[in-house]
């Protein structure tokens, strides 16, 4: 089936992109869009050498923004929906199906992964009960209850919601998501995935600090759209 394609935002992941790359390439059938996102290091130089369509921002725009690249690209291929998929190796491969399968037996528009409901290696219990206290920020400000409304892992019908566009350039887009869900009428489902946590991802990922910054963000986004 060529109807998907994985979107792949990347920053400054040269230490492991390959192998996210290899294993994406030899498991799954869909063709990769990398959106390298300005990287200062040798990740988009690696991401080259693989069979993959890559993208590179000018400057460096955030995780949203790559994502919103991916997807414009995606419907310029024709493609019917996209799986976000991190570069960082946080993520599993064996996820993607399921998730697309629930987009082709028409269940849902959007398919949101919870690592609540599956599976985390080596997540940190004050990240643990961060996240589960972010779920009721999502709520008040969306109406939208999940149980985990920041996972980077999802599979979502573009071809049918063309306003799903993300505007927040940064790590606001999660939650600005959960609000294009409600604005589209979008019919959303979560299921179950995997979040490796590996040494790596931690020393790189979002320090729980950031948070305040990303929430700052989201509002203000929202009060100037
Ligand atoms: N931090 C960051 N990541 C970016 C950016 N642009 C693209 N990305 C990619 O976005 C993905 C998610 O970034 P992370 O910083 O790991 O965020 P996260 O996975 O939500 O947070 P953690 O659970 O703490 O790892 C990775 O694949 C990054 O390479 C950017 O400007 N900043
Ligand atoms: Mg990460």
């Amino acid at each position: 089936m060529n109807d998907a394609a994985i979107v792949i935002p990347m920053y400054n992941e040269e230490a492991v992109i390959e192998n996210v790359l290899e294993e994406l390439l030899q498991k799954v059938p869909y063709d990769i869009i990398v959106v390298d996102d300005c990287s200062t290091d040798n990740s988009y130089q690696k991401a080259c050498k693989k069979g993959v369509y890559l993208i590179r921002h000018i400057v460096n725009l955030g995780q949203g923004a790559a994502i919103q690249t991916g997807i414009e690209y995606a419907r310029r291929l024709g493609k019917k929906y996209v799986v976000t998929f991190d570069s960082d190796g946080q993520h599993s491969v064996e996820d993607i199906e399921p998730f697309l399968e629930k987009l082709r037996n028409d269940e849902a528009d959007i398919v949101l992964g919870s690592r609540f409901l599956g599976k985390t290696e080596n997540m940190s219990t004050f990240k643990k009960y961060f996240l589960k206290l972010s779920r009721y920020f999502t709520y008040m400000t969306t109406g939208i209850m999940l149980s985990d409304s920041h996972n980077g892992f999802r599979a979502i019908n573009i071809k049918d919601f063309p306003n799903f566009e993300i505007k927040q350039n940064r790590m606001a887009h999660a939650s600005e998501i959960i609000d294009l869900i409600r604005k589209n009428s979008m019919r959303y489902v979560e299921m179950p995935c995997t979040i490796k946590y590996t040494d790596y991802s931690k020393q790189k990922g979002q320090s729980t600090l950031n948070a305040i910054n990303i929430v700052f963000e989201y509002l203000t986004g929202r009060l100037i759209k």
